[in-house]
């Protein structure tokens, strides 16, 4: 049949033109980031590996509408399907959470988890209000009120009035009686649970005990453990909160996003559909990203099916594996292990630096961040790293592969004291030097090459989703040792 299409103009012709051809630059670094995450093992804790089909769905040519507002009253037309698409995602929000719909809503439009807790505290707070969220040394997120001696560092402590609570240093855990005591003399009107670094559950019974003794707003913020609670192996926020919010991206494995799950039955406001759904929509965002929107909607169904239990509980297990890998070293664990997908290690009894072991694993292919643990007065020189397991469990590792993971860390410690002796200093930067220079009679840079070997060899015989490795190749910019 003869083409009824017309013939593009020139200036039109780079429409059609597939990545590879009309951008090989950013094709280049693509190729280049693809051949990391397949070589490499990722364990940040709050990172993951979305599927085939959510990579599809978010990019897909969704991305071309305009759709401020909720479905049926947009500003725009041409709305028809992107009201079926957000319609479909929001039921599949409530499904996976197990959620009645008479009493729970959900937006499904925040951008990311920043933009969402900020929209939360908007839907919640008027400015100055006081509000109460774990401290960022210990295992808090920064908006969750966080600042400094000298700065408001975050929105929310910049627009809210904020106070930290702390864990019990002595057991690293929630400190549920101090925060108590605090709320006592501070009388919040919000209480903020969640963290970014917290490796036990939460009792969320007893926050809103405190919460009511105020009558005050509770708010889960359950980023990094949402694809756990959607297969019911962590404790349900959704029972005690007024809302919740969460990224779309750690464990769930989504695209990058937010949510804010909304109670319609909250006892200290009746409105907090239109709160939540105002303070999103004009308050704090435009347009809804609905590529994003259809990739959280895939990714959301594989939530809800029963493969989905079984990964969560995996997700736990290799961390628990990781953990005790670990402890069997002598090693010291904040908590001494997991009840999730994270560790977090406690370096300073071997007197070596949060920064100086994730520069040494980034050297060698194991991707992992420095972190605060209890007693941290620095956030720049911490004394511990976290580790989380969503991400090599998505390549099918199981407990055994992690173990091995646990050694490859375990001779990434040692090569880290070896340099830091050879290093001569403390500094970073004398560290960086040997491990990447070396020097005459100097072991431990050879030591660092070996380990990336036996790394790099280790992680290219794991899958990678979306992605045919059996096709891969090393892309242009990268040597023969990475
Ligand atoms: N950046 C995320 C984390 O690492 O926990 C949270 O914002």
């Amino acid at each position: 049949m003869a083409s009824t299409l017309g013939s593009t103009p020139d200036f039109n012709k780079i429409l059609y033109t597939p990545l590879a051809e009309a951008d090989p630059e950013v094709q280049n670094i693509i190729d280049k980031e693809t051949w990391r995450q397949f070589s490499g093992l990722e364990l940040i804790a709050s990172e993951n590996l979305t599927s085939l089909a959510t990579m599809q769905a978010n990019g897909s040519i969704l991305t071309n509408k305009y759709s401020e507002g909720l479905p049926d009253h947009r500003y725009y037309g041409g709305n028809e399907w992107i009201d079926e698409l957000e319609v479909l995602c929001r039921k599949r929000a409530l499904q996976a959470f197990h959620l009645d719909p008479a009493k729970w809503g959900v937006n499904v439009q925040p951008y990311s988890g920043s933009t969402a807790n900020f929209a939360a505290l908007t839907a919640l707070l008027q400015p100055q209000d006081r509000l109460m969220g774990l401290g960022l040394p210990d295992g808090g997120h920064l908006t969750h009120g966080y600042y400094t001696a000298k700065k408001k560092m975050t929105a929310s402590s910049i627009y809210f009035q904020s106070l930290p609570y702390s864990i019990d240093h002595s057991n690293q855990l929630i400190d549920y009686k101090g925060l108590a005591t605090q709320a006592r003399i501070f009388k919040p009107r919000l209480i903020i649970c969640g963290a970014s670094a917290y490796p036990r559950d939460w009792d969320y019974a007893e926050l809103r005990k405190t919460a009511d003794e105020h009558g005050a707003f509770l708010m889960a913020d359950i980023a990094h453990t949402s694809g756990l609670v959607a297969a019911g192996e962590l404790a349900d926020p959704f029972q005690y909160c007024d809302v919740v919010t969460t990224t779309t991206h750690k464990t769930l494995r989504g695209p990058r996003a937010g949510l804010i799950f909304f109670r319609k039955d909250s006892k200290y406001a009746d409105d907090l559909e239109k709160r939540v759904n105002d303070a999103v929509f004009p308050a704090c965002q435009g347009g809804p990203h609905n590529n994003t929107i259809a990739g959280i909607a895939t990714a959301l169904h594989q939530a809800c099916q029963p493969e989905w239990k079984a990964y969560a509980k995996q997700v736990i297990k290799n961390a628990q594996a990781l953990a005790e890998t670990l402890v069997a070293k002598d090693y010291k664990l904040q908590t001494n292990g997991t009840d999730n997908h994270l560790v977090l290690w406690d370096l300073r009894p071997l007197k070596l630096t949060g920064s100086k072991l994730e520069k040494l694993c980034d050297l060698v292919g194991i991707t992992i961040n420095k972190n605060a643990v209890a007693g941290d007065t620095s956030a720049q020189v911490p004394g511990g790293i976290r580790l989380g397991t969503s991400a090599l469990t998505s390549r099918n590792m199981l407990e055994d592969d992690i173990k091995q993971v646990g050694e490859f860390l375990n001779r990434a410690v040692q090569i880290a004291l070896v340099l830091q002796k050879e290093a001569g200093s403390k500094l970073l930067k004398d560290f960086v030097r040997v491990a990447t220079q070396g020097g005459e009679g100097l072991e431990g840079y050879k030591q660092v090459k070996e380990l990336k070997k036996e790394v790099q060899e280790f992680a290219r015989k794991w899958p990678l989703p979306g992605v045919d490795v059996s096709d891969l190749k090393r892309p242009a910019g990268i040597s023969e040792d990475d």
